[in-house]
């Protein structure tokens, strides 16, 4: 089926309800601290205070006679026991010859700690309570270190953290043509330069990481139940390259997860632990962090410190890029973390433009912070940031308005072949463009900035076009970009002899609606309505294989393996179809639940063909099998490329440098919307983390002692439902051409493309006064001393 046809089924662009609000809102999911396993234990781990430390000892003798304890580990015992560190640098290599440094990542502390938060023991104990009490009692003989923790601190560092980076530094990676871009920027009429730091960001999920780790002596078998959008991977990982322990023995159950925003996608040491330790005390051990503990060791996002130009002739037509991004790793390589800064960031910034050359350089480097990963756009946000920045300075520094340069240099035809390695499938970049500025009424800004000014207030209107990668997944697109390992997604189909459905997949549903959307194919593909499917994700035991959630991939992925699954249950059960009803295979159509043989009025409904296939009469057994289960894995020849318009407008109040959001239009093209009321909502979950960025999140390190200065809510400013206006949102639709359902991801889009229109529109606010430059976030103090400055 085409995707075409795909998208005229019922069901399909419906706004279903979602299948699993009931349980959620009535207080019946099951997230991992609602599992209670018979005789649970529970575990708390004793983090590092300092944000460099050799260890000289650790006396865990106190705690281990504290009351309830069970036991308390340390480093020494994990190694002993053959335990690796955690995997680390699984995606990418170094382009300069030199070797990316993996230093080993252990899952208890060995001889030092790096971070403040690193884990230095695990005390198991009957109660919380006697776990937390005993905690406090083991005694950790530290010798502190000078620590590091801003990027551009790190290659002079008195202590470097790892032997084998005596620098710091982790890798060297270039994509681009050097020399041909320094050649056109020797003759550029004009050249735009930038320097802007994209801050670091907690990602906080509502539902902090939590696990249980369980050992069955029955059958030599361990279960992990743990908080995470990702648990075949995770499994693997434990498996092949941590533990040593046959796959088939651990099963991985994420049950409902409260959120993970990327945060929850690789393996973390607590999950490691609590796995090891579960038989070695032949107890289940329950672990989950507090907020407080979110914040030192959940991996963190962002972290670049970026210079960039642009090359461009006299009319403002980009000729040439040039970027320079030192990323901040953290302490140790996190699973994704070499990915980050490279194919999911320098890949995409030639943006929607028709720039003829790019070349980006990143460095990454080690300092003593928490780790550095995925979080919401990974990569992408960055991109979109450095880049619709540059634009934007471009559009001011040549007198062009920020919707002109953008026009003048928009891809308008496709396939388009980027300098940066992706080949963009198609798009209609103008038509965002001319759609987001009739939302936003681009034409009434001067009247509104007028009003604003007779109140004393400035009014600035910002741009962004953003594109972003998204499906994550092509092996052969990203091997050829240095990853180690291909991505694809696994569906398994099962129709029972009722004719109802179960869809089993490896995509992990953590708030995107997987339940509803999902079935939303299934039911539009066999004729039947959403709630006759059921969609099973999150259990090892339960579904095929999986890659898991992240990277906005699972409907363009895991949707497309289901499409695959429901290609092969269509051919069996038009086989069955045409048994009974005594014609040929070749004769049979399929269409609205009904088989029918062409040229006749002769039919039979699914369900009919369910129950034959399960309850076979005078069955054709050397032609057919019975059943009706078909499994299918889809690994994509492209990604999906979204893309779309953002404008915001913001008033800034001079006097206290308060800015607020009061108009932001969106539109965005996602391809085949399954379901708008869900791409809605993850639209504008999108957005209120982008503009969270923009505004009020970040994570500050004290650059002397390494110690985090934002560790709680008291701190870390989360954006709340007052602080937007109502967004406008839009669509353009040009389908993917590429995967069976047209669809393109929409999980990022808002967090990827929101940040740049706001600070352009802040910037665009305070010009007049002189102000050219502001980073993340734009907080009032922020905004107050750039006033100052200019004024100055
Ligand atoms: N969808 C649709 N039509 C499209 C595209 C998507 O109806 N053209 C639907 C999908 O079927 C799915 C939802 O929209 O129900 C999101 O789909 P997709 O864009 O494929 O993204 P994923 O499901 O792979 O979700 C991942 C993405 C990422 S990478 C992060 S980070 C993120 C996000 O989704 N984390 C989230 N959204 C989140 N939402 C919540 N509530 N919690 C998180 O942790």
């Amino acid at each position: 089926m085409g995707a075409s046809d795909f998208a005229n089924l019922p069901h399909i662009g419906a706004a279903v309800r979602r299948k699993e609000d009931y349980r959620f809102l009535t207080g019946a999911g099951q997230y991992t601290d609602d599992v209670v396993l018979a005789a649970q234990a529970h575990a708390v781990f004793v983090r590092s205070p300092h944000a460099h430390a050799r260890i000289n000892s650790i006396d865990t003798a106190a705690a281990k006679a504290a009351p309830g304890v069970l036991d308390v580990f340390v480093g020494s015992q994990v190694a002993a026991d053959n335990i690796n560190g955690l995997p680390c640098g699984w995606l990418i290599t170094s382009t300069d010859g030199q070797p990316m440094k993996e230093p080993p990542h252990p899952i208890l502390a060995q001889g030092k700690v790096r971070y403040v938060g690193d884990h230095v023991a695990m005390v198991v104990a009957e109660t919380l309570q006697q776990a937390r009490d005993a905690a406090e009692l083991v005694a950790v003989d530290y010798d502190v270190l000078d620590a590091v923790v801003d990027v551009r601190d790190a290659a002079t560092a008195r202590a470097p953290l790892h032997d084998i980076a005596p620098d710091n530094h982790c890798f060297k990676w270039a994509i681009g043509d050097k020399g041909a871009v320094d050649s056109v920027f020797a003759q550029a009429a004009h050249i735009t330069k930038l320097d802007l730091i994209n801050n670091r960001l907690v990602p906080n999920a509502m539902e902090p990481r939590a696990a249980i780790g369980s050992y069955s002596r029955a059958n030599d078998e361990y279960t992990l139940y743990v908080s995470n959008q990702n648990p075949h991977v995770e499994r693997l990982l434990m498996t092949a390259f941590v533990m040593g322990l046959p796959e088939h023995k651990v099963r991985v159950i994420a049950p409902d997860v409260g959120g993970g925003f990327g945060s929850k996608i690789y393996l973390y040491a607590e999950d490691v632990c609590l796995t090891w330790a579960s038989k070695k005390l032949n107890r289940n051990i329950k672990w989950v962090a507090d907020r407080s503990e979110a914040f030192l060791s959940d991996a963190h996002g962002r972290d670049h410190v970026s210079h960039a130009e642009m090359a461009m002739d006299a009319n403002g037509k980009f000729l040439a890029m040039r970027v320079h991004t030192d990323a901040n790793l953290g302490a140790y390589l996190s699973t994704f973390a070499s990915a980050v800064p490279t194919i999911l960031y320098a890949t995409l910034l030639a943006g929607q433009y028709t720039t003829p050359q790019v070349y980006v350089e990143v460095d990454a480097w080690f300092t003593n912070t928490a780790p550095v990963d995925a979080y919401r756009g990974a990569g992408r946000p960055e991109a979109t940031y450095l880049l619709e920045r540059l634009v934007s300075r471009c559009a001011w520094e040549l007198g062009l308005s920020q919707a002109e340069i953008r026009r003048r240099n928009f891809i308008t035809t496709f396939p388009y072949q980027t300098p940066v390695a992706l080949q963009y499938d198609i798009g209609d970049y103008p038509a965002c463009l001319a759609q987001a500025e009739q939302l936003a009424d681009a034409a009434g800004f001067e009247a509104r900035k007028t009003a604003s000014a007779a109140k004393g207030l400035l009014r600035g209107i910002g741009y962004s076009s953003y594109i972003e990668a998204c499906g994550i997944a092509p092996s052969n697109i990203a091997g050829a970009l240095g990853a180690r390992a291909g991505l694809f997604e696994c569906g398994e189909v099962r129709v029972h002899p009722t004719g109802s459905v179960t869809v089993f997949t490896g995509s992990h549903s953590h708030g995107q609606g997987h339940e509803t959307t999902f079935a939303q194919v299934v039911a539009a593909r066999l004729g039947l309505t959403p709630d006759q499917v059921d969609v099973v994700h999150g259990d090892t035991g339960r579904v095929p294989f999986g890659m898991g959630t992240y990277g906005s991939r699972s409907i363009s992925v895991g949707g497309a393996a289901i499409m695959k699954a429901l290609d092969k249950i269509e051919t069996k059960a038009k086989k069955i179809a045409a048994h009974l009803m005594e014609a040929s295979d070749a004769d049979i159509d399929f269409a609205n639940g009904e088989f029918t043989v062409r040229g006749t009025d002769k039919k039979v409904t699914f369900g009919q063909v369910a129950l034959t296939a399960y309850v076979p009469h005078n069955y054709p057994l050397d032609k057919l099998e019975p059943g009706l289960n078909e499994t299918a894995f889809y690994d994509p020849t492209n990604f999906t490329f979204p893309a779309g318009t953002y404008i915001c407008e913001v008033e800034v109040d001079p006097a206290t440098g308060v800015v607020k959001v009061d108009r932001f239009s969106a539109v965005d093209d996602f391809g085949t919307i399954i379901n708008p009321m869900i791409v809605e909502g993850q639209v504008h979950g999108g957005l209120v983390q982008g503009i969270g960025q923009a505004l009020i999140e970040n994570c500050v390190y004290d650059r002397e002692t390494g110690q985090l200065l934002t560790g709680s809510f008291m701190d870390y400013a989360m954006p709340r439902a007052d602080d937007f206006p109502e967004f406008k949102l839009g669509h353009v639709c040009t389908p993917c051409t590429h995967n069976p359902l047209g669809t393109k991801g929409c999980g990022e889009a808002g967090a990827i493309g929101s940040p740049p229109a706001v600070i352009n529109a802040v910037l665009d606010a305070l010009k007049p006064l002189g102000v050219k430059d502001l980073d993340m976030p734009a907080s009032p103090a922020r905004v107050w001393a750039a006033i100052q400055q200019a004024r100055a």
